[in-house]
C-alpha cells in the first residue's frame, strides 16, 4: 500500500520495500500513528524537515505580529486595542513554543534565529503585504488567522510528539484570533459605507494573498509527497485551500462583500467552490524576498534583536552570578 504513495507531487517518496531495516521500522510506527518523541531514531531528513517546517512557523509567529502591532497604537477604541494586544502577545507565545520545539531536534535557538536575520530562512509570504487600514486588521484575524487553523488543526495529529502538542494551544489561541477579525469585519460591515468600504477593500487586497498563503499548487510542491509520507503533513496544500475556500465564501456572502474573483463558482459535481488562477509569480517574488514589505520585516527584527542585545548580556550575566555563589555554596 505504501507503494502506492510514491507519486504525489513533485517528489518522489522510497517505498517501504526500498528502505533499511532501521528506517522500515521508524516508517512502520509513523504509519501506525506512532509519535516520535527528540530522543527516538529518525532519518536525517525527516529531521531537516521538521526543522525548516517548524523553523518557517515559528518565524512566522514572530514576525506576523509586526504588521498587527502597526495598528496597537491606532485602534479605535480602548477595547479592540487591549484584545489585539492580547492577540500580538499570543503570536509572541506561539513563536516561542515553536522555537522551543525546534531545539528538541538539536538545533539551537540562536542559530535558528540567526537564519531568520540574516534572511537565510523563510516565513509565511503572507507577512510581507502592508496594514494599510484599521480593516485590515479584521481581514488578517478573518482570512489569515483562519488559513491558519485550517492548515494547524490537522498539525495537532503530526508525527512529532512536541510540535503536535504545541499546536493544540496554538489553535485554541488561533480560534479566539479568528473570531475577533470576523468580529472587526462584521462591525464594519454594518457601520457606515464607508466602513463597508474599508472592509471590501481589505478583503480585496488580503483574500489572494491568504489563499496562496496554503503554498504552490500540489503538482508545483516539492516537499509535500515526503512530508506526507512522513506524517509531518497530514493534507496537501490544494486540499487545505479548498476547506478554507469553502467555509469562508458563505462567511463573505454573510457579511454582504463581494469576493474579488469573478470565477468563483459552486461546483455542483465537485461539492466544491472553483476559484479564479492564483497569481504565482507574485506569491513567488514575495517568496524570494522581494514582496512590498520584506525588507521593512527583516528590518525591524533586526533592529529589535540589536536593541535587545544590553538585555540578553544582563541575562548572561545575572546567570553567570548565580552560577558562582551556587558553586561557593557546594564548594
Ligand atoms: N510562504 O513544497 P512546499 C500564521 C515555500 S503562521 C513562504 O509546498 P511545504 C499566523 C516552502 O517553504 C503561518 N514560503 O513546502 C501567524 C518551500 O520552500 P523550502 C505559517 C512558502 O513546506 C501569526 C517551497 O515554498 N504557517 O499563520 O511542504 C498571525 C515549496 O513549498 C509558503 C506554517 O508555517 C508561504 N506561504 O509546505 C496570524 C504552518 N508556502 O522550505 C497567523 C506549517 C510554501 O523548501 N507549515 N513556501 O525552501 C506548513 O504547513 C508548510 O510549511 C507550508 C508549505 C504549507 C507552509
Amino acid at each position: 500500500m505504501y507503494a502506492q504513495l510514491v507519486e504525489t507531487g513533485v517528489q518522489s517518496v522510497r517505498a517501504l520495500e526500498d528502505m533499511e531495516p532501521q528506517e522500515r521500522a521508524f516508517q512502520e510506527k509513523i504509519n501506525a500513528g506512532i509519535k516520535m518523541e527528540p530522543k527516538d531514531w529518525m532519518p536525517e531528513g525527516y529531521r531537516k524537515t521538521l526543522v525548516r517546517q517548524i523553523s518557517q512557523h515559528a518565524h512566522s509567529e514572530y514576525v506576523g505580529m509586526l504588521p498587527e502591532a502597526n495598528w496597537i497604537t491606532r485602534a479605535p477604541t480602548l477595547k479592540r486595542k487591549a484584545i489585539l494586544m492580547a492577540k500580538v502577545q499570543d503570536e509572541a507565545g506561539h513563536g516561542l513554543y515553536l522555537y522551543s520545539a525546534v531545539e528538541t531536534l538539536g538545533v539551537t535557538r540562536d542559530q535558528t534565529y540567526q537564519d531568520l536575520l540574516s534572511g537565510k530562512a523563510k516565513y509565511s509570504s503572507i507577512f510581507n503585504y502592508p496594514t494599510l487600514t484599521w480593516a485590515d486588521i479584521g481581514a488578517i484575524g478573518w482570512l489569515v488567522d483562519g488559513s491558519a487553523i485550517v492548515n494547524q488543526v490537522p498539525i495537532c495529529r503530526c508525527s512529532y510528539g512536541p510540535y503536535a502538542r504545541a499546536m493544540v494551544r496554538v489553535c485554541k489561541e488561533e480560534s479566539f484570533h479568528q473570531r475577533q477579525g470576523f468580529d472587526i469585519m462584521v462591525t464594519l460591515c454594518q457601520g457606515t459605507p464607508e466602513q463597508k468600504q474599508m472592509a471590501q477593500d481589505a478583503l480585496n487586497r488580503w483574500w489572494w494573498p491568504s489563499i496562496a498563503m496554503h503554498g504552490p499548487a500540489d503538482e508545483q510542491s516539492v516537499n509535500s509527497a515526503q512530508s506526507m509520507a512522513w506524517k509531518i503533513k497530514l493534507n496537501s496544500n490544494d486540499e487545505l485551500r479548498q476547506k478554507f475556500i469553502d467555509q469562508t465564501v458563505p462567511q463573505i456572502e454573510f457579511l454582504g462583500l463581494t469576493l474579488p474573483d469573478p470565477d468563483l463558482k459552486w461546483n455542483e459535481t465537485r461539492g466544491h467552490y472553483d476559484y479564479g488562477a492564483i497569481d504565482w509569480v507574485d506569491f513567488f517574488n514575495v517568496v524570494k524576498g522581494k514582496g512590498p514589505c520584506n525588507e521593512e520585516r527583516l528590518a525591524a527584527r533586526n533592529k529589535a534583536w540589536d536593541e535587545g542585545a544590553w538585555f540578553r548580556e544582563a541575562l548572561s550575566a545575572h546567570a553567570a552570578k548565580q552560577e558562582q555563589t551556587s558553586i561557593k555554596k557546594a564548594a
